[in-house]
């Protein structure tokens, strides 16, 4: 196999970020943001770069639409967009809080056709003209998403996309609404979508099948402009793409693309202030920053990791500002791991005594691993025995 058999398709068009932090966010199990949470969380997002920022519709509470109004007068770069339901009164009272943007939903699947709104694909047609054509007028961008687009007929999910491409929507909308859709169904999708539309495409992908980062992957590259994203995921059940997961998907096919435009270094600080925020410590596996995504353990890796960390680093972790940490004192470790950290300690081990301390170390972490301080004693020991 050549290198190229392994590398992902670049995608070709420019792809912004919309975070739903704010919004889809809002409906994870432990979010339940303050004012003053959702003020921090918009200028962290807005200082990292991201281009939109969701937010929940004012018609959920007195507060959310008071914070709608207070997040709007903060004059991020990002541009700010809430989500409401296709209807007239949402979008009036959406507009009323000066929003730079409206997302607006409406279910297409036979699922919600029957069991939510009860309407008819005409209907669906026919009251989504009225509303974007309103919005329009009030001179703010106006998107338009299908919800539970995958499991809806993709002949009225096409009728409804061109139908509001014509009105003039800035962007139609796909979710994934229960995360059942495969990367093969969304990129198809997408590509059918993009040759019915001249309007951008965005794309929100749940979790529940383990394919939301991909999914959105396949999204780009299939020509969709806009993904959203939350930090580390939360949103409803076990959420939608998270940002990190996301950027480190975009990073490892357009390094280039993804330094310009956002401060890659701050991911960290926007993970730990959401887990703070939810009271739930952030995931040790999560990408990027878990605790141990970036953990050398076994003997041939950490051999590699010493000549050359992108061995076994596919992303350099100083890029989204964390560290590797190298895991020495365990049996699975090897003996150039061992002859690294004793020359850290500027100890010298001929290739017998390294042979030989090495056999004694695996044999002790047999009984429990050796922490760094346990294994500096032991090297000393060895060498002046
Ligand atoms: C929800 C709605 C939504 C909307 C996505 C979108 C979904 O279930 O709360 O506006 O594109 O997943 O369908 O989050
Ligand atoms: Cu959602």
């Amino acid at each position: 196999m050549t290198q190229e058999n392994f590398t992902p398709a670049i995608p070709a068009t420019a792809w912004a970020i919309i975070d739903s932090t704010l919004r889809e966010g809002e409906q994870f199990a432990r979010a339940n943001f303050t004012s003053g949470d959702k003020i921090e969380i918009a200028r962290a997002l807005d200082a990292f770069g991201v281009e939109f920022i969701e937010v929940t519709t004012p018609m959920a509470s007195p507060q959310s639409a008071a914070d709608a109004r207070a997040l709007v007068d903060l004059g991020t770069r990002a541009r700010i967009i809430t989500h409401v339901r296709c209807a007239m009164e949402d979008a009036r009272r959406a507009l009323d809080t000066g929003v730079h943007g409206l997302d607006l939903l409406f279910g297409t699947s036979s699922f919600l056709r029957e069991f939510s709104h009860g309407k008819s694909i005409e209907q669906i047609i026919d009251q989504a003209r009225e509303v974007i054509a309103f919005v329009r007028s009030q001179g703010v961008m106006v998107r338009f998403s299908a919800e539970d687009t995958f499991r809806s007929q993709e002949a009225d999910l096409l009728a409804v996309y061109r139908a509001v491409d014509e009105v003039g929507v800035d962007r139609v909308g796909l979710a994934d609404t229960v995360g059942v859709a495969t990367p093969r169904q969304v990129y198809a999708l997408v590509r059918e979508v993009r040759r019915a539309v001249s309007c951008d495409i965005e794309f929100h992908g749940h979790n529940d099948t383990g394919c939301a980062v991909a999914n959105a992957f396949a999204a780009v590259e299939a020509g969709a402009t806009h993904v959203d994203t939350t930090i580390l995921g939360i949103g409803e059940r076990n959420g939608i793409t998270p940002l990190g997961g996301f950027l480190a998907r975009m990073f490892s096919v357009d390094p280039h693309g993804l330094i310009d435009k956002y401060d890659l270094g701050a991911l960290p600080a926007l993970d730990a202030m959401i887990s703070r925020m939810v009271g739930l410590p952030i995931p040790w596996n999560n990408y990027l920053t878990g605790e141990f995504a970036y953990n050398h353990k076994a003997g041939m890796h950490l051999k590699a990791i010493y000549l050359n960390p992108g061995a076994y680093e596919a992303i350099p972790p100083e890029v989204f500002g964390v560290g590797r940490t190298l895991q020495v004192g365990s049996r699975v470790t090897g003996r150039h791991a061992i002859a690294y950290r004793a020359k850290e300690l500027g100890l010298h081990f001929g290739e017998d005594a390294l042979r030989g301390v090495t056999d004694h170390i695996k044999a002790l972490a047999d009984h429990g691993e050796l922490d760094d301080a346990h294994l500096e004693r032991v090297l000393r020991e060895w060498v002046s025995a």
